[in-house]
């Protein structure tokens, strides 16, 4: 399998969890600016929606949009347990973070990524992703991970868009059990070798 990734970008999420599975992997990073790989190739061709992450399968077939990459690979390895499979609402629950982690939380950072979005767009922006992280806070309050005990592919995801707002001058201050995730999350061997892999750390 082939990650197309940029270092920090959403696609650290995936390939937290093909470290956390052991599943071999390759990278090929890419240039966003330029929408062009390491190889040289014009990600257009690759995925015409211009954005990583994608997984490139062993049969050449081609993944897009991050929560369904990490839910395929997570069933890949079904005893790791990072998508539970025994009972429908667990399995559910964890579905339920990535849609509200995915459409709440991830895209509220695209204007501040955005040089030319107006400072009213950015600040909304910023109030919505306060108020999530909030509901976030009182989630993980008492509980390691966002469904319990157990670390599952919503926890990638999760670590992964709360890893932006340092960058961002976005304060974790008001959010402790966040806070105390995030670095819980990055001590992971597997988020180590991720971050290790991608140049961050
Ligand atoms: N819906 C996509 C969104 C992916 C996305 O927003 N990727 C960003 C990086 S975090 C990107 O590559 N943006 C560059 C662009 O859109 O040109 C998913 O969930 O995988």
């Amino acid at each position: 399998m082939k990650l197309y990734y940029t270092p920090g970008a959403c696609s650290l999420s995936p390939h937290i969890v093909l470290c956390e599975l052991g599943l071999a992997h390759e990278l090929e990073k890419v240039d966003l600016n330029s929408h062009t790989t390491a190889s040289g190739a014009d990600f257009y061709t690759i995925n015409p929606k211009g954005y990583v992450p994608v997984l490139q399968l062993d049969d050449g077939e081609l993944l897009t949009e991050g929560p369904a990459i990490i839910q395929y690979l997570a069933e890949l390895k079904p005893a790791f347990g990072l998508l539970p499979t025994a009972r429908l609402l667990e399995r559910a629950r964890v579905q339920e973070w990535l849609n509200f982690i995915a459409t709440e939380l991830h895209k509220n950072f695209s204007p501040l990524f955005n040089p030319t979005s107006p400072d009213e767009v950015k600040a909304a922006a910023r109030a919505a992703i306060g108020r999530r992280l909030g509901l976030f806070d009182k989630a993980l309050a008492g509980q390691d991970y966002l469904t319990g005990a157990r670390f599952s592919v919503a926890d990638a995801y999760l670590f992964t868009i709360v890893n932006w707002t340092g960058h961002m001058g976005i304060d974790l201050g008001p959010c402790p059990a966040v806070s105390a995730f995030l670095e819980r999350v990055r001590a992971r061997p597997a988020v180590q070798q991720a971050l290790k892999a991608e140049g961050l750390i």
